[in-house]
């Protein structure tokens, strides 16, 4: 039986919402398999949302591991291709803590690519009519260093397929002026992402890089 283990974060930095969050209610709420679904809304805190999804990886052992949370000011759903060992906050996390030019993993590589086919998803979702597309930075914030750490923690088990994709803002809870997406059309993304996931087993050859 295949297991997907999919998160989203809470609200941070003052926002009432995630839309990673609240997406991923929703997937679980609607999921039908076949596949097990197992969810989680992780706390946007350094060490904590790290520490929950390595112990989530452990107890669940799931094929494919998707993190996903919000990168406001983006109007397109990317799957990222990079996570880099360095934690460097500009605004501190929901425990207070804003760590500066500080490894994920002390001694670990200094970046991990997803394990997922990053492209294959992008295309997917453009196929289905939502704005997609490759993403070469994660940042340096909590979503990097959750994508690090998975990726980590399953680099001994390259069978296993581990990523993260950061979403817009859902239109409904969005500040004046930032780009954003239906929430819905945030669910749907999230599960053609699953779906591409479970359904590719070899990333799609076609160019995708950035030129900046
Ligand atoms: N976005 C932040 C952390 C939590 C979230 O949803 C980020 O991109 O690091």
């Amino acid at each position: 039986m295949t297991t997907i283990l999919l998160t989203g974060f809470a609200p941070f930095a003052g926002d009432a919402t995630n839309p990673s969050g609240d997406a991923v209610r929703r997937v679980a709420a609607r999921w039908d398999g076949p596949e097990t679904l197992v969810t989680e809304v992780l706390p946007v805190v350094f060490d904590a949302a790290d520490e929950r999804l390595r112990a989530l990886i452990a107890t669940h052992r799931p094929d494919v591991v998707i993190a996903v949370g919000l990168a406001g000011g983006r109007a397109a759903l990317t799957p990222e291709r990079v996570a880099i060992n360095l934690a460097d906050a500009r605004i501190a996390d929901n425990a207070g803590a804003q760590p500066l030019d500080r490894p994920v993993v002390e001694g670990g590589p200094a970046a991990y690519f997803a394990t997922l086919p990053v492209k294959a998803i992008a295309a997917a979702l453009t196929d289905a009519g939502l704005p997609a597309t490759v993403s070469h930075s994660a940042g340096t914030f909590v979503c990097n260093h959750v994508m690090y750490a998975a990726l980590h923690a399953t680099a001994d088990t390259p069978e296993v397929r581990t990523g993260f994709v950061h979403v817009p803002y859902a239109r409904e809870d969005a500040p004046a002026d930032a780009p954003s997406l239906p929430l819905d059309d945030i669910v749907r993304g999230l599960e053609i992402a699953i779906r591409a996931a479970v359904d590719t087993p070899v990333e799609a050859a076609v160019p995708g890089g950035a030129l900046h």
